[in-house]
């Protein structure tokens, strides 16, 4: 692995538009994108030892145990090979944040935090229609009470150091992009 990536943390609520803009990064800034949440889903998909466990806890909108993530991640990073990663969705938990740190010495550049109302993340969640077994009501709840007692507090860490970049992202997808691209080409004039 690269010995000093550059990596970006992608937080924000479950439909907060995480991906979406991850992938307008990707396109301007050359960054590679790792959605901790893909990377689960394809781990479902190989037929894995850990898929059954994956699977149940996704439905629940519960989190991974972190060793399974950072181990997909690393993997990610270590074929990869560009030095600038973007990664979405994780970490989902103080011990997700922990554990990363301890086991890959990456400490993040910055954290992009998505804020955007629940009842606007409901909506797009529920219109979404891409066969997500956790985008339905009964699960969307569960992830949203996740978010808010185990990953806000990882956000809340990050911007107790200076490290948070709050983007308001409940606008259209091309407004939010504006605001983005402010943060990872500054206007030097
Ligand atoms: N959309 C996007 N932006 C929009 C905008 N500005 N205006 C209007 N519509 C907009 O967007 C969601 C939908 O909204 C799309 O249809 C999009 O077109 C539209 P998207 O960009 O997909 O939002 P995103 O924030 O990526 O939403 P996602 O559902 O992926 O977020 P989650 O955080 O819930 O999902 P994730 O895949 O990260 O995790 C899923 C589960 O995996 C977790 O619940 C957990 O069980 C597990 N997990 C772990 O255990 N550990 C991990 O580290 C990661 C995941
Ligand atoms: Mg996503």
């Amino acid at each position: 692995l690269e010995k000093n990536p550059t990596v970006v943390f992608v937080l924000g609520g479950p439909g907060s538009g995480k991906g979406t803009q991850c992938a307008n990064i990707v396109e301007n800034f050359g960054f590679t994108h790792l959605s901790a949440g893909d990377l689960l889903r394809a781990e479902i998909k190989s037929g894995s030892e850990n898929g059954t466990m994956i699977q149940n806890m996704i439905k629940e909108g519960k989190i991974v145990p972190s060793e399974v993530t950072i181990k997909l991640l690393q993997k990610a990073m270590q074929e990869n090979g560009n030095d600038k990663f973007l990664i979405d969705g994780f970490p989902r938990n103080e011990e997700n944040r922990a554990a990363f740190e301890k086991v890959t010495g990456i400490e993040p550049a910055f954290v992009l935090y998505f804020d955007c109302p629940e009842e606007e993340m409901e909506r797009r969640l529920l219109s979404r229609n891409q066969g997500r077994e956790d985008d339905n009501i009964e699960t969307i709840r569960k992830r949203f009470k996740v978010f808010l007692e185990s990953s806000l507090p990882v956000i809340n860490y990050y911007d107790a150091k200076g490290k948070v970049r709050k983007i308001d992202a409940a606008r259209p997808v091309e407004e939010v992009f504006e605001t983005v691209k402010g943060i990872f080409a500054p206007k030097t004039e």
